[in-house]
């Protein structure tokens, strides 16, 4: 299927259902933990199941990996793997992905279609800024642009300056790279004009106070991009031109739920974990994997992709500040929207007495700018937001430490000693 078709709601439906009993018919012939838990209840083929039915089956998550690190959920035979990926994940515990041939064919075609929804076409120039390697930004959206016939131009991340002046010489109108990188891109080319004409940007929670800077910064449309390599990397859904704020869900491939804690789904348009099934992939086929991303799923409709929501956050980075839930991406919302500050800031969660935790926002200026009643104008603005009280910092500009590869590190959590990051000092 090329980019912009989509089935009427019967014939989507009868596709997912089709390639999850084939999904299901995988997992229980692989024979493996998945395959083990769909006959514990009481699936004996994928007849069994049917996509109302999904709910109902078993789930797997990142311990699961964890647990069977490196490959206990590969599928396939090891000869038919052709490639692996993943993430250095927390407390450095990697993620391993295998891919065959199948899944890479998949992934070019989730991408393919991300980039023509954004208006790439065979004469677009990709300057792709994403990490090349295990991290599955850079070869994921590289695969998506050779395959829709584009030029991409492999620059990974990091080294700036060579950035901007390939960008000058080779005049690309799509960028691709997370949105702190954009920031960065943007701030070293302040005051070039440029040949850009829309980014897809992601990996990393950002909100819409972002994509303002962004655009404002590049002068580009900013569009978001969601995935992850435990389902195949960037594609899993992706804004497009028309979008209207949504990410189109490739759900002809990774069919989409919302859940609550306790795992049961959530009303459309109510917040929830996203719940991935891929329907089609082969070398690590999941059902239902939770993916501890929380967003909003808006209602099927006849005509398009299932749309969510930009991500609010993690049920792992949600903070709890005096019994109050705050995500970063609130404090994002709010400490962007005022238009003194930089789109550097740091949200510390100050845990050193455990039962009293304190939410602490460092920010930049963009200029000379009065500090006191800057940092008053934004405590009060997140107390109105959040509902909690926070120590607001105004730290001198380009003291709060940038990412120029890999993701930015948004959110601290200061638990004891010294404050944790090297050169600030918060008294
Ligand atoms: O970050 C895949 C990716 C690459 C997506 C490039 C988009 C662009 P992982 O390294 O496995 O894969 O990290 C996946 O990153 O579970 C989210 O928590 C977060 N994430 C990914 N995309 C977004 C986004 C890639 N658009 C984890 N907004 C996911 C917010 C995102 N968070």
């Amino acid at each position: 299927m090329t980019a912009g078709e989509v089935l009427e709601v019967g014939a989507r439906r009868e596709l997912q259902l089709g390639r999850l009993r084939g999904l299901v018919d995988r997992l229980l012939s692989a024979g493996g933990v998945q395959g083990q838990r769909l006959r514990d209840c009481g699936v004996g083929a994928g007849a069994d199941v049917d996509l109302e039915g999904l709910r109902r089956l078993p789930t797997i998550s990142k311990r699961d990996l964890w647990d069977h690190y490196p490959y206990g959920l590969r599928a396939v035979d090891a000869d038919d793997v052709v490639c692996v990926h993943g993430s250095s994940g927390t407390g450095g515990r990697p993620t391993l992905v295998p891919y065959t041939a199948h899944d890479l064919a998949v992934w070019a075609e989730v991408v393919a279609r991300a980039l023509a929804g954004a208006g790439a076409t065979s004469r677009s120039v990709v300057h792709n800024a994403y990490g090349y390697g295990l991290f599955t930004g850079g070869l994921g959206i590289h695969h998506g642009a050779v395959r829709l016939g584009a030029t991409v131009v492999p620059m990974s991340g990091g080294m700036t300056e060579r950035q901007v002046r390939l960008i000058q010489d080779l005049r690309p109108d799509v960028l691709t790279c997370t949105p702190s990188y954009a920031i960065h891109l943007g701030e070293a080319m302040r005051g070039t004009s440029n040949s850009l004409r829309v980014g897809l940007h992601g990996a990393e929670p950002w909100t819409d106070e972002m994509r303002a800077q962004i655009e404002g910064l590049l002068g580009i449309r900013a569009l978001d991009i969601y995935g992850l390599s435990e389902v195949i990397g960037p594609g899993v859904a992706c804004e497009s031109l028309d979008s209207e704020g949504l990410l189109n869900v490739a759900e002809d491939h990774f069919y989409p739920e919302c859940v609550d804690a306790e795992g049961e789904p959530v009303p459309d348009g109510t917040p929830g974990e996203l719940v991935f099934t891929t329907l089609t992939k082969t070398g690590m086929p999941l059902l239902r994997y939770r993916t501890g991303d929380v967003a909003t799923l808006a209602p099927e409709t006849d005509t398009g992709w299932r749309r969510m929501s930009k991500l609010l956050g993690r049920t792992d980075d949600m903070l709890v500040i005096r019994g109050v839930n705050v995500f970063p991406t609130e404090v994002e919302a709010v400490v962007l929207a005022d238009a003194r500050v930089s789109p550097h800031y740091l949200v510390v969660e100050d845990r050193r007495v455990a039962a009293r935790a304190e939410l602490r926002v460092a920010v930049e200026p963009k200029a000379d700018v009065d500090p006191a009643p800057l940092a008053a104008a934004l405590s009060g603005a997140l107390r109105e937001r959040l509902g909690v009280g926070c120590d607001v910092r105004v730290f001198a500009p380009g003291s709060i430490p940038r990412t120029d590869t890999g993701k930015a590190k948004r959110l601290v959590r200061w638990s004891d000693g010294e404050f944790p990051l090297p050169g600030l000092t918060w008294d």
